[in-house]
């Protein structure tokens, strides 16, 4: 996996090469040096699972088809395979610029969200579309000739639906619980979680590994069931690292309990508190000042919310 890796950072470069130069950007000597050092901090500084997903995918669906473990990969094959996991992470960067701005965040991989450069401010959000631009631009240099070409057009398409209205139903639903926290409940999470993270986090990196195999996704539902339902505890995972994960090993400063979030663990503290421990949710979820977090924070302690995500987490691993 190491040489796999190597590979896939140097198609990153590939890539960014030729999108410095695609002439529909038009770009300038300037723009040039802009888009260069915003992909760069945007890009690849991430854990990469999404993108090297798509080449093993690939390499795990070439061995079932040969029934021969270790099947080698062509050149062409890693090349193409990583090509389409480096759209994964570019539609991952996108998002991610896009969501710190609208949830108000400071650090992202350890490093200053984009936005909050200030240099950089709100022309962030422009970048953000450049990001989300720059996809197909990659898919049609290297998979026009391709005869799934349009299937993975498609593909990338109906996933960025889901992930927008996914993040809307995110925000718009902090409107909803700011009138009555109450309202926050596990189908309402779930429906979050599944929308604006796996799809794109979980389906799209093996439906693009399938496509390069010949194979049609509507035949292989059960497995975007599979996927789906991963995707989901990915996100309750997340949630709950926003708020007990240290922010030197996750890279990011959790922000959802100042940002009304319906998140996993608000909604097993509504299941589980007592009218006392309710009205220190309604007074303090959703307010920015520390001690007002705090008092949330301490309410999730006090109701062992870290016991039931240890318990979720050994249920939905074994199952
Ligand atoms: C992120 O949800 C979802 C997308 C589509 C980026 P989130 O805001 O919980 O993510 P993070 O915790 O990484 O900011
Ligand atoms: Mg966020
Ligand atoms: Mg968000
Ligand atoms: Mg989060």
């Amino acid at each position: 996996m190491a040489e796999l890796k190597k590979e896939f950072l140097n198609v990153y470069s590939v890539l960014k090469k030729e999108l410095l130069h695609d002439p529909a950007f038009s770009l300038t000597e300037d723009s040039r040096n802009w888009v260069e050092r915003m992909l760069d901090y945007n890009v690849p500084g991430g854990k990469l699972n999404r993108g090297l997903s798509v080449v093993d995918s690939y390499k795990l669906l070439k061995e079932l088809s040969s029934s021969k473990k270790g099947a080698q990969l062509t050149e062409s094959e890693i090349f193409h395979s990583s090509v389409l996991g480096w759209c994964v992470e570019w539609l991952q960067a996108c998002a991610l610029v896009l969501d710190d701005i609208m949830d108000s965040s400071h650090t992202r991989r350890g490093q200053m969200c984009w936005y909050k450069l200030p240099k950089v401010g709100m022309i962030a959000i422009n970048d953000g579309l450049i990001l989300r631009n720059h996809v197909p631009r990659i898919l049609k240099k290297h998979f026009r000739s391709k005869p799934y070409y349009l299937e993975l057009l498609d593909l990338f398409h109906e996933v960025e639906c889901q992930t927008v209205g996914g993040q809307m139903i995110d925000l718009i639903t902090t409107l909803v619980g700011e009138i009555d926290l109450s309202e926050y409940s596990l189908p309402t999470h779930r429906q979050i979680t599944v929308s604006k993270t796996s799809y794109y986090s979980f389906y799209l990196p093996v439906a693009c590994a399938l496509l390069m195999t010949g194979e049609k996704l509507e035949s292989h539902s059960g497995m975007k069931d599979i996927l789906i339902e991963m995707g989901s505890y990915f996100q309750v995972q997340d949630d709950y690292l926003d708020c007990f994960g240290d922010p030197e090993v996750i890279g990011k400063i959790g922000s959802d309990i100042e940002d009304f979030k319906c998140t996993w663990l608000v909604v097993k503290a509504l299941e589980l508190c007592n009218e006392e421990q309710k009205k220190i949710l309604y007074d303090n979820y959703g307010k920015k000042d520390p001690e007002s977090v705090a008092r949330v924070k301490d309410l999730y302690k006090t109701l062992k919310l870290q016991d039931v995500f240890e318990e979720t987490r050994k249920r939905r691993t074994r199952s």
